[in-house]
């Protein structure tokens, strides 16, 4: 049997024979990311890829490219597939827009909290969904916190759904948090991540959402200075590699990038909780109005009918979800 013949056999792409030699001796690789380089993803990365490097005598080095420098994260979701960016680290609601199914994280009010949230991404669900990216052309390895998603605006704070009304906010592409929005009474309209300070500056948007530590890194709160903390979403993010670069790699490699990748995650989780505190003592200090609720009810009542027709699409999602619950 000839190499081609013999890989194509065992299932491998002709990227895997490095030019029918086998795997490829050494590889460089890039990932994006669009947060700066103290946030706790990107610190992830970086220690993912140190990591990488020394546990393979420095045959795999990955290079992090924070701050969006690579474009933004819909690009390079485009770019990943195009093969001109080996790795990135995205949220799981830019993913929506490539593999459809990945719209179910963004179901409003689907985890309990943190403890359901992550029995679910480190169970079978979680992995399943991984699993997915396939469809992309992408491999899933890991994920990282993300906390809760959250409301924040300028003018007048947003204390109940009514408040939205005639507030334009700023959602994700991909996702189906415009929905969320509209549900609750605003409008949306979906921007990409750079472009957000000046879209509130400008008054293009009276504000957006996100978790706190993005809120913080980005200064939003500098022009949106109210914060509602009324949690609709937890959206993890996720770092993927594309197939056709997991493909130059021999087994036993591959089985060291999703080793370490997984281990990434529990770095990643511990500085995400004190990058939590710290962005919350910030936003007290700069004067920003927290608007804690007693009741989330009237924010979850508002869009149960959204989560009801989108829990009837994504069934399987949602069994997994529930099942995650009872493992608590
Ligand atoms: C953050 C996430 C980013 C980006 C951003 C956004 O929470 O970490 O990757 O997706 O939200 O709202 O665009």
């Amino acid at each position: 049997m000839t190499t081609v013949a013999l890989a194509a056999t065992l299932g491998l792409g002709l990227a895997a024979c490095g030019g029918g030699g086998g795997a490829q001796e050494s590889v460089s690789w890039r990932l994006a990311e669009t947060h700066p380089g103290d946030y706790p993803t990107t610190q992830a990365d970086k220690w993912f890829a140190e990591e990488l490097s020394k546990r393979s005598d420095g045959r795999i080095t990955v290079e992090v490219y924070p701050d969006a420098q690579l474009g933004e994260e819909r690009d390079v979701l485009e770019q990943m597939q195009l093969g001109s960016v080996e790795l990135n680290r995205t949220n799981a609601n830019l993913v929506g827009e490539f593999v459809p199914s990945w719209k179910a994280y963004g179901i409003p009010y689907a985890f309990e909290g943190e403890e359901h949230f992550w029995n679910f991404l480190q169970g079978e669900g979680g992995q399943a969904k991984l699993d997915e990216l396939s469809e992309m052309g992408a491999v899933g390895l890991a994920y990282y916190d993300s906390g809760a998603r959250s409301l924040y605006t300028n003018g007048k704070p947003i204390e109940k759904p009514d408040d939205l009304a005639g507030r334009n906010i700023r959602v994700q592409p991909g996702s189906i948090t415009a929905e969320v929005v509209e549900e609750f009474g605003g409008s949306a309209t979906t921007m990409d991540f750079g472009e957000v300070y000046s879209g509130i500056e400008t008054g293009v948007i009276d504000g957006a959402e996100n978790n706190l530590p993005s809120y913080v890194s980005t200064r939003h709160y500098e022009v949106a200075d109210n914060l509602t903390l009324n949690e609709h979403q937890r959206v993890p993010e996720v770092l993927m590699i594309s197939q056709s670069a997991m493909d130059q790699l021999s087994e036993q490699d591959q089985q060291l990038v999703r080793e370490v990748a997984k281990e990434s995650t529990e770095v990643q989780r511990e500085l995400w909780q004190e990058e939590v505190a710290e962005s919350r003592k910030t936003l007290e200090d700069a004067g920003v109005t927290i608007t804690e609720l007693d009741d989330k009810k009237p924010f979850e009542d508002a869009v149960a009918g959204l989560k009801e027709r989108y829990a009837g699409q994504y069934g399987e999602f949602m069994d997994a979800v529930e099942a995650a619950k009872k493992q608590q």
